[in-house]
């Protein structure tokens, strides 16, 4: 397949070229496009050293998938005409997620949306690791309301987040200086921030309200009560989410645990006599997200259940659910190539 990633330099276009070599999907070109910034540098990928193009519509011409790691604004000028020309297009960014006509979709929960469609939108991070733990739950127990509370990498905003921590926790160390920000609100060394993205009428940021309208989209169940506060902590690439949840039908520990243990793209990581939880530094570069501090929840009596989950960002919740994707639009696409 001729493939294209589109954003090949940021955090998340770098991670789709690895996870493209990992899962050993079939590349017979990869053609990695960026800003006119980095056109003509050379990178050695999986498949072998690749030129960067500087992306036009017509340079992308000819490709069987685009995997799309830009703004939103590029998603909205070029991505539903690259899926007209025949292209199979699996969009990172929010803008057209909420598109009554582009599957959401997280394959561990709702594969079959993607049908024959050729342009499907990859969540964002923090609801792809949510409801790959929460599906399971609601298939067993129904849900009614969901509490989350979340603890966001820097990874969240990408190669410049990662590396604006990097440098100002370097200054404040070694340079004794206070450390400074650019791209977040304020200094993320030695800090947590309340605030991702921009505040709504409602007082919740954009972030919150992405978790609660995207698990409504992809679960299928658009009357779920779900709130979440979002929260940037001074780590490099999992986030971590609190849970609380209010079940339909009675729900215990122990059958929590099972029913997670079993899920595809979760691995339970939950012996506290050992120490053993979910964590970012076993979480970062893992496929499954960690589900742990499993426990009945006395808000709720027998109803109730909190959890905590760590998963990698740039994975499950940005380029291995987008391959992921790939995978599922596999057989339109080579049925397209087969018809010319
Ligand atoms: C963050 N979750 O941690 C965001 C990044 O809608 O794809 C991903 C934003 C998105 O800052």
């Amino acid at each position: 397949m001729r493939v294209g990633v589109i954003g090949a330099t940021g955090a998340v276009g770098k991670e789709l070229v690895a996870v493209l070599g990992k899962r050993s999907f079939p590349v017979t070109e990869l053609r990695l496009f960026a800003s006119t910034r980095s056109a003509g540098t050379r990178t050695h990928t999986p498949f072998g050293e690749v030129a960067i193009e500087a992306f036009t519509p017509e340079a992308a011409r000819g490709l069987d998938l685009a995997l799309l790691a830009v703004s939103g604004d590029f998603a909205k000028a070029h991505a539903r005409a690259l899926a007209e020309q025949g292209i199979a297009v699996v969009d990172n960014s929010s803008a057209l997620r909420l598109e009554a006509d582009v599957p959401l979709v997280v394959p561990e929960v709702n594969a079959g949306a993607i049908g024959a469609h050729r342009l499907i939108a990859n969540p964002n991070c923090t609801t792809a690791i949510l409801v790959v733990a929460l599906e399971p739950l609601r298939k067993a127990f129904g849900l009614k309301r969901v509490i989350v509370s979340t603890y966001q990498a820097a990874s969240g905003a990408g190669a410049e987040g990662m590396a604006e921590l990097e440098r100002e926790t370097r200054r404040a160390l070694l340079e004794g200086q206070s450390a400074g920000h650019e791209v977040f609100a304020h200094p993320l060394p030695f800090n947590v921030i309340p605030h991702i993205d921009s505040f709504q009428p409602n007082g919740y940021t954009r972030e919150e309200m992405k978790v609660v309208w995207e698990s409504r989209k992809i679960m299928g169940q658009p009357d779920l009560l779900i709130s979440c506060t979002a929260v940037r902590i001074p780590t490099f690439r999992v986030h971590g989410e609190a849970v609380t949840i209010e079940t339909e039908r009675p729900i215990t520990a122990e059958a929590a645990r099972e029913i997670l243990a079993a899920a595809p793209g979760v691995v339970v990581v939950d012996e506290p006599g050992a120490n053993r939880y979910p964590m970012p530094l076993t979480a970062t570069g893992r496929d499954d997200v960690e589900a742990g501090r499993i426990r009945a929840n006395p808000v709720f009596g027998d109803h109730g259940l909190d959890f905590f989950l760590c998963g990698d960002q740039l994975l499950k919740g940005a380029a291995l659910n987008a391959v992921q994707i790939a995978e599922g639009m596999r057989a339109g696409i080579e049925e397209r190539r087969r018809a010319g």
